[in-house]
């Protein structure tokens, strides 16, 4: 083997057949997927073989690749998952002033997330627009729970430095509605890159779908991965009884209620009903929380 590429190497993009391919302090290379490797994606850790035996200069294929851990899915319209990035460190949910935040959808990301133990922070883009206060009081809930919440402005360069502390080291992986300056940002703390950005649609205040694959770039000692903005956020291997391990506050209160299998909607003895009424936990989370467990429970996860 040459010493060109060593194993487990990262991918950092994928194009079909082809995918980019990155060992440490190198240029990345393209190489092809053998059929025996099955699926590629970003953040795969990949076995680099040359083609044709030689020093990579006819090129390469993927041979292995390494097993999963921390994975991100979306659903897509037929109920199916389609896997977006493997080796997830951290997860971060940007979101901005204008489009607002969509409780909702953090919801689901931290579901996702705190399922398979990986690490989230949340960013609250664009305070330097009209609004900035109330859409930061909005996410004052998400502080409360003990996530942090980082208020930045991509445009005038404010908390730049701040969320580049979260972000040095490991796989972490833009995530967020569209519009909210995910690539804005990565282009921001990454100078040498400048993938492409719009400006929100006139007509709807909303984000256009700018980007379309997700691509993973050497930042710090860590990885950085920019994602499209997915509506969809698919929930995969979740059941339903198990949702509420996304919902810390939900979670740690769920062993006082009467039935071990309690839904937290109907049944008498319910110490999170109970919570709720005594307003310990906030009726947004827990109406975030009946939805959730509701699309899984009709298969629409
Ligand atoms: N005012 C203001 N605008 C910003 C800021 N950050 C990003 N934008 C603008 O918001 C628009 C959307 O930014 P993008 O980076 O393309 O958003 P995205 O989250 O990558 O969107 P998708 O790729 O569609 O998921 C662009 O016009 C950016 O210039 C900010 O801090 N303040
Ligand atoms: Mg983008
Ligand atoms: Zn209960």
């Amino acid at each position: 083997m040459t010493d060109l590429i060593p194993a487990r190497s990262l991918v950092t993009a994928v194009f079909g057949e082809r995918v980019e391919v990155r060992a440490p302090d190198k240029d990345p290379v393209v190489a092809f997927r053998s059929r025996g490797a099955g699926d590629v994606v970003v953040g795969d850790r990949v076995v680099l073989e040359p083609v044709g035996g030689g020093g990579g200069e006819a090129g390469w294929r993927v041979i292995e690749v390494e097993s999963r851990r921390r994975c991100l899915w979306r659903s897509t319209r037929r109920r199916k998952s389609q896997l977006v990035v493997a080796n997830v460190d951290r997860l971060c949910i940007v979101s901005s002033v204008k489009p607002p935040p969509k409780e909702g959808l953090i919801d689901r990301y931290l579901v996702a997330a705190e399922w398979q133990s990986i690490p989230s922070i949340i960013l609250l883009n664009k305070m330097d627009l009209k609004g900035a206060d109330q859409a930061l009081q909005r996410l004052r809930m998400y502080a409360d729970l003990g996530y942090e919440v980082l208020p930045i402005s991509v445009k005038a360069g404010e908390g730049m430095e701040m969320v580049a502390g979260y972000i040095s080291e490991g796989l972490t992986v833009l995530v967020g509605h569209s519009g909210v300056g995910k690539t804005a940002l990565l282009n921001r703390l990454l100078p040498g890159v400048s993938l492409k950005t719009a400006a929100l649609s006139e007509a709807t205040g909303k984000g256009k779908h700018t980007t379309s694959v997700a691509t993973a770039h050497p930042f710090r000692r860590g990885v950085l991965v920019d994602t499209p903005g997915i509506r969809e956020f698919g929930l995969v291997d979740i059941s339903p009884g198990d949702v509420s391990v996304g919902f810390r506050e939900i979670h740690t209160r769920q062993e006082d209620c009467r039935f071990v299998d309690c839904s937290h909607r109907e049944e008498p003895g319910c110490a999170v009903r109970a919570a709720i009424e005594a307003a310990e936990i906030s009726k947004t989370r827990y109406d975030s929380y009946l939805r959730i467990r509701e699309s899984l429970e009709v298969g629409d996860g």
